[in-house]
């Protein structure tokens, strides 16, 4: 609450009153209301003469008034909701998290065994260069691209560990900004709602691109290439690695050569978000496919990494950006950029995630153990994909057609209920989504499907 104090001096009188911004009976001063001086030092007291009598007006209102409160965030924001409810049948659809079958938070074994690694040991916790953990640096790409891919050994990529996904399309985001002043990035529409966060805060211009396509609940796949084409020569064009965010729906192989056809034609840079690799179809390789065309088309791309889903390193932060580019002096300069970005910003990357990544990456047993791992979690969301389809088209008598749920991968289902239908999901429902109507399947459990399904059938079919 504002509040300020009022002292008023004259030569007879010395009197202070506090006034509040509640109080009906406010002091009123000249007409005017209360303002703050422009003038040098503290903005929030001025001394005004009036005749013989000097005002002194202290005013203790925060320096802070004029900030206003931030909306929750639409996707983070409904985990804090989450908890929130007290109600037991509740259901966490929001953030993208694997859970186990009893809906717990899973810590993978090879992680444990990576971490008691690093405690027999005794690592140190100096910092770390600013690039990162040279042996995470060199797992991360070999891992990308395979380690046998030419662009390593040319040493035609820059890596630099990240601050997770998010972190590393933050530090690319700034590298745009900084060499390619006014250039745009094209980002799909719909797409993870943070990415246009990332690019407006790094002053990074950017449009949509045409991708979903509800009619067919599929890819608009020639509005997408249309948009790339007509967008101006040489912008950045963001796409999903594998198992797009929110909708689940990844181009053919065959689109992705169509895709790397047009942004070749227009010289465009293909940047690509990477945060599902193993995750989408439980193989490495397979999820990576995207990516490793266009550099076998000796194209320059830019590819952000993520652990937080395939190794369930959520927390640590950890992940990387890489510049594939056409020469080892190109890679080198933008290393040395990418570094000089990160200095100011966090100085060096945590230690803690880069050395079990490097520790699974780099170990046979548990390199073969982690692919196990995600199989097994990729298996369990197709599962309970499975399982929600039979329970929704068994109940649901409309005859709607449900089977897009089974044409979509990854963790989400772009289930096409809108923010209205949404809300009554966990309004009524206590399922908590995000209000374009995503849900996480990583999140739920094939006890829970059944619910869901009424949920769901509810929502559409009641609520327009
Ligand atoms: N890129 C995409 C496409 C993502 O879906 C996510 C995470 C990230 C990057 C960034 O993840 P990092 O943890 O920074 O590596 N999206 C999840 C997680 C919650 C969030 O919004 O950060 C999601 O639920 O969409």
């Amino acid at each position: 609450m504002a509040s300020a104090m009022l002292s008023i001096t004259s030569p007879s009188t010395s009197a202070s009153l506090s006034m509040h911004d509640s109080h009906k009976g406010k002091p009123h001063f000249g007409g005017s209301s209360l303002r703050f001086s422009k003038e040098k030092g503290n903005p929030f007291s001025s001394v005004r003469s009036s005749g013989r009598i000097s005002m002194s007006l202290a005013v203790n209102i925060s320096r802070f008034e004029g900030i206003p409160m931030a909306p929750p965030d639409p996707i983070l924001g409904v985990s804090e909701a989450f908890r929130a409810d007290s109600n037991e049948v509740k259901l966490n659809l929001g953030v993208g998290a694997y859970r186990t079958e009893d809906l717990q938070p899973y810590v993978l074994n090879v992680v444990k065994k990576a971490e008691n690694l690093m405690l027999e040991r005794g690592e140190n916790k100096e910092y770390l260069p600013i690039e990162g953990l040279a042996a995470f640096n060199k797992a991360t790409v070999e891992l990308l691209l395979g380690a046998d891919n030419p662009v390593i050994k040319q040493q035609r990529v820059a890596t630099v560990q990240g601050l997770s996904g998010t972190g590393s399309l933050r530090l690319a985001a700034a590298l745009i900004e900084r060499y390619f002043p006014g250039a745009k990035v094209l980002i799909s529409s719909p797409t993870w709602g943070n990415h246009k966060n990332i690019f407006n805060d790094a002053r990074v211009p950017w449009s949509e691109y045409r991708y979903y396509d509800p009619k067919t609940v599929g890819l608009d796949f020639e509005g997408m290439i249309e948009d790339i084409k007509a967008a101006p020569e040489g912008s950045f064009v963001l796409l999903h690695g594998c198992a797009h965010n929110p909708t689940g729906i990844d181009p053919t192989p065959e689109q992705w050569e169509k895709i790397a056809d047009v942004i070749q034609q227009k010289n465009h840079i293909p940047f690509f978000d990477v945060a599902y690799q193993g995750f989408a179809s439980g193989s490495l390789d397979e999820d990576a496919a995207s990516v490793r065309l266009f550099v076998a088309r000796g194209m320059e791309v830019l590819v952000a990494q993520s652990y937080s889903k395939n190794l369930g390193l959520y927390a640590e932060r950890i992940g990387a950006m890489n510049v594939v580019s056409s020469s080892p002096e190109a890679a080198a300069r933008v290393k040395s950029q990418l570094k000089r970005l990160a200095r100011p910003m966090y100085s060096n990357p945590p230690v803690h995630g880069a050395r079990i990544v490097a520790n699974v990456v780099g170990d046979p047993a548990l390199f073969s153990e982690w692919k196990a791992e995600m199989e097994m979690m990729a298996g369990r969301i197709k599962n309970v994909r499975q399982k929600l389809f039979d329970s929704i088209s068994s109940k649901d008598k409309s005859g709607k057609d449900w089977s897009f749920i089974l044409k979509q991968i990854g963790m989400f289902s772009y289930t096409g209920l809108n923010k209205n239908q949404s809300d009554n999901m966990t309004n009524k429902w206590h399922v908590y989504m995000t209000k374009d109507g995503r849900i996480s399947l990583a999140g739920l459990s094939l006890a829970k499907c059944e619910y869901l399904a009424d949920a769901i059938i509810d929502s559409f079919h009641n609520v327009s």
